[in-house]
């Protein structure tokens, strides 16, 4: 495969750039090799600077759920491009993409658009903190919310993939009043209660913890959480800024019955524009400055362009029969990874909910990742970064990372999982 276009673009953006990417799991670090700079996206491809083809199950790391330059998406956003592209005033796309999320997500009864999941993040715990009066916030091993201070301890996705469980720069004084324990070890988090109980303003969990890769809650471990939350006056924030509008329809909240009282949103609403949101009880929101005393703005937030995209990404996702048949090829290519992988005697463990799904290559058959440690002990990288540039070769795109999850879109066909199917048959035997 060619890749000279690609590489001279790399050279090149390392100078300009750190690391050459403007944000870090992009950058291969865990697969190595050159990242590829993509030029043009349809469909469910992708076509790079050196026009080689992938079949694309990043989908810019979850929003394009439609695929690539839907025209209904494209055409959305060039109509009201031509009508402005930002005023910095309120304007009717914001209250109609609200009413639209309000009626697809359970426990939502007001929302506040921001521009990025991180920033959707930080406001919910700045929330939290406002509401309850309380500083401590508890998260899990490998969970990744996002890049503010507050939440880079012993956080997932590109931390995980770099190694970085504590990044430099975030203060001590910052990282104490973050408390952190492994996903689904719930007495780990009764006996942070039983410590700490009176003092802790939200718990904030991933739904589904695809930032370590794909591990799903086991053993009631969200509700139990919710109602330990519940008994202690804490605020149970469910970042669904990946799962939302993936795991179901409504999130993984209403795949699992949660009833959050902050709910974090982000990529799908934008429909690959900027976009993020922290939404919830009305009670709850109406702490939020002007209604509230809790500041938080922002330039861009709610701008016409983001809105009119993720207007036209949910309307289409939500016709009939849309998201059920993506999560039919999700299901399909799980299982098929899976049928693969132990046909050749390859041990892996592969899991899919709705349009989302997950697979680690493992050390050993026996290993079962249900947590960060685990995933840290029996998933294989290596292993993993050579089955990346296989299947890369062959014109599929994973993310280039273990501790990453993939995403099906509307635009991926049967071919194209008979494709990719194939290609990691060819790459494994
Ligand atoms: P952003 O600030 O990147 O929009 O969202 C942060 C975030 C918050 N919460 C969850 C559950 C997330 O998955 C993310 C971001 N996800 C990563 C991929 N695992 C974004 C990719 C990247 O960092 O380039």
């Amino acid at each position: 495969m060619i890749t000279n276009a690609s590489e001279a673009l790399f050279a090149r953006a390392t100078e300009l750039i750190p690391g050459g990417v403007n944000s870090p799991v992009r950058a291969f670090r865990g697969v190595g090799g050159t990242p590829r700079f993509m030029e043009r996206g349809a469909g469910s491809r992708v076509w790079d600077a050196d026009g080689n083809a992938y079949i694309d199950y990043i989908q810019s790391w979850g929003p394009l759920v439609m695929g690539h330059a839907h025209p209904k998406v494209v055409e959305a956003i060039a109509t009201q491009a031509a009508l402005g592209t930002s005023f910095g005033t309120p304007t009717k796309a914001e209250n109609t993409l609200a009413e639209l999320v309000i009626d697809m997500v359970p426990s939502i009864e007001m929302i506040r658009f921001v521009n990025s999941g991180t920033e959707a993040t930080m406001s919910a715990l700045r929330l939290a903190r406002a509401v309850t009066g309380r500083e401590k916030i508890l998260k899990f091993s490998g969970c990744y919310h996002g890049h503010a201070d507050m939440l880079l301890v012993a956080a997932g996705s590109g931390v995980a993939t770099l190694g970085l469980p504590d990044s430099p720069g975030v203060t001590a004084s910052t990282a104490a009043a973050t408390l952190t324990v492994e996903y689904n070890d719930i007495d780990a988090v009764l006996a942070v209660f039983a410590e700490h109980g009176s003092e802790i303003a939200a718990v904030i969990v991933e739904p589904i913890a695809a930032n370590m890769g794909f591990v799903l809650p086991t053993n009631g471990f969200l509700h139990k959480l919710q109602d330990i939350c519940r008994a202690n006056g804490a605020m149970f924030i469910l970042d669904e800024v990946m799962t939302g509008f993936r795991a179901s329809l409504g999130g993984a909240q209403e795949a699992m019955g949660l009833d959050p009282d902050i709910t974090c949103l982000g990529k799908v609403i934008g429909g690959g524009l900027p976009v993020g949101a922290y939404a919830g009880k009305r009670d709850i929101m109406l702490n939020v400055a002007p209604a509230g005393k809790m500041y938080q703005a922002g330039t861009l937030s709610g701008n016409p362009l983001a809105m009119a995209a993720g207007l036209a990404t949910l309307s289409l996702l939500r016709e009939d029969g849309v998201f059920a048949r993506i999560a039919a090829q999700t299901e399909k290519l799980a299982n098929g990874i899976n049928a693969v992988c132990t046909a050749a005697g390859v041990p892996v463990q592969t899991a899919s909910m709705g349009t989302m799904f997950g697979c680690y290559f493992l050390k050993s058959a026996d290993g079962v990742i249900d947590s960060y440690a685990a995933a840290r002990e029996h998933a294989n990288p290596a292993y993993f970064g050579e089955v990346f540039h296989g299947m890369l070769e062959r014109g599929v795109y994973l993310a280039p990372s273990q501790f990453e999850a993939g995403f099906v879109s509307a635009a991926h066909s049967d071919d194209d999982i008979e494709t990719t199917l194939s290609a990691l048959d060819d790459t494994i035997s």
